[in-house]
């Protein structure tokens, strides 16, 4: 099949579920085009499956905002009609489902058909989407969009619940690659962050307000304050400043790793004992399906998605948003108990298989294929 991708090319979960699911398609050998305005960051290997289509807004003086949207629609019909595409999967709604519309009815003028398919991802949904400003446009793209997908459960409802739509929305959660994402990577350097007698706890996010990067240190605190432990944090994003000046504040910022955005996370996540991830919000929570896939527990807030992915008491714990202290109680226990450290580790993986790609990938390509046969 030739399969063009729309999504975030940045660190962000959907443009790496995104780039994870061109490159499985690629290997099997589909033609795979990305689209979108630079490099994903994680499509960083020639692959003689795969083109990259930069889309380029370029600048001029009556433009307050650069029409993204428009260059990115033109862009797909370019690819559509030249690279002679069976479909178009576009991840996160906002512009991606309207503009694939748009995109849609420009070839059907030229008698080419292009089935759609949108997959939510969460903060299109939750945050960003519920903005009045973007509900009938998001509402309209859906409904018009040939199939759609949702990476939970939780985001599915919440989909009927913030637009007016009856579209039969399909479940497809998020994926891992077991091989990439395993206990004792090879490249494990755990000396690099700790001393023998202290366990590591670990957050990876964006940094952005919904992920409550401060509860992450409120929780370390307590951790810390019982027991030796270090923290990594990896990212970047808005609440880096004030992450640090709480980590100074708090006195714990000698115990703190800031290592800013990394490409290969599994080289990191397997260092770790426990993932911490008390979000306000999630849909899935992606970095905690890596995290268990590469045998680390995961003590998390019990919002969204997160219970779909993250089964209390047995790949870790979940606590109400907020509660830093039932997390750090949480986290104490399964740390200060080698025996219940060891199981949460073996069922976070045991857990994660379930989300192999062997599993999920069939689920999309069964997709593709009944709309290539209408
Ligand atoms: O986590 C983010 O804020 C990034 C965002 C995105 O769209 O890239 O992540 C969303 O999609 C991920 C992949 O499906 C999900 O694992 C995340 O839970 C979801 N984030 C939120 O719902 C906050």
């Amino acid at each position: 099949m030739k399969i063009g991708i729309v999504c975030y090319p940045t660190y962000g979960g959907s443009g790496v579920v995104a780039t994870e699911l061109g490159k499985a398609l690629a290997a099997q050998g589909h033609k795979i085009h990305f689209i979108t305005y630079s490099q994903p960051v994680r499509l960083d290997e020639f692959n003689a499956n795969i083109v990259f289509h930069e889309v380029l807004v370029s600048e001029y003086a009556l433009f307050q905002y650069e029409p993204y949207e428009t260059v990115l629609t033109s862009k797909m019909v370019d690819v559509a009609k030249h690279e002679g595409l069976d479909l178009l999967h576009v991840h996160y709604a906002i512009p991606h489902a309207s503009a694939a519309y748009m995109a849609k009815q420009i070839l059907k003028e030229e008698g080419i058909h292009l089935p759609v398919i949108t997959t939510l991802h969460g903060t299109d949904i939750t945050l960003v989407g519920k903005d009045p400003s973007f509900e009938p446009v998001i509402s309209f793209s859906i409904t018009h969009s040939d199939v759609v997908t949702a990476v939970s459960e939780s985001l599915k409802q919440d989909t009927y619940k913030h637009f007016r739509t009856k579209k039969d929305i399909q479940v497809i959660p998020n994926f891992v690659n077991l091989e990439k994402y395993k206990p004792n990577h090879a490249g494990c350097g755990r000396a690099n962050f700790a001393a023998a007698d202290e366990k590591i706890l670990i957050h990876i996010s964006n940094f952005r307000k919904v992920k409550r990067v401060e509860d992450v240190v409120r929780i370390f605190q307590k951790v810390r304050s019982k027991m030796k432990a270090k923290l990594i944090l990896v990212g970047d994003g808005p609440e880096r400043y004030a992450t640090e000046q709480l980590c100074r504040q708090l006195g714990v910022d000698r115990d703190v790793r800031f290592v800013g955005k990394l490409k290969n996370v599994e080289e990191i996540l397997c260092t770790a004992d426990l993932f911490l991830l008390p979000s306000e919000h999630e849909s899935f929570g992606l970095a905690a399906l890596e995290s268990m896939a590469a045998g680390t527990p995961v003590v998390s807030s019990n919002t969204g998605g997160i219970p779909e992915v993250n089964v209390h008491g047995v790949t870790g714990f979940l606590a109400n948003v907020g509660d830093v202290d039932a997390m750090a109680d949480f986290s104490l226990q399964i740390l200060s108990d080698e025996d219940l450290l060891e199981k949460m580790s073996a069922d976070s993986r045991k857990r994660a298989e379930e989300f192999s790609l062997e599993n999920i990938l069939p689920m999309y390509l069964d997709i593709y294929q009944s709309l290539i046969a209408k």
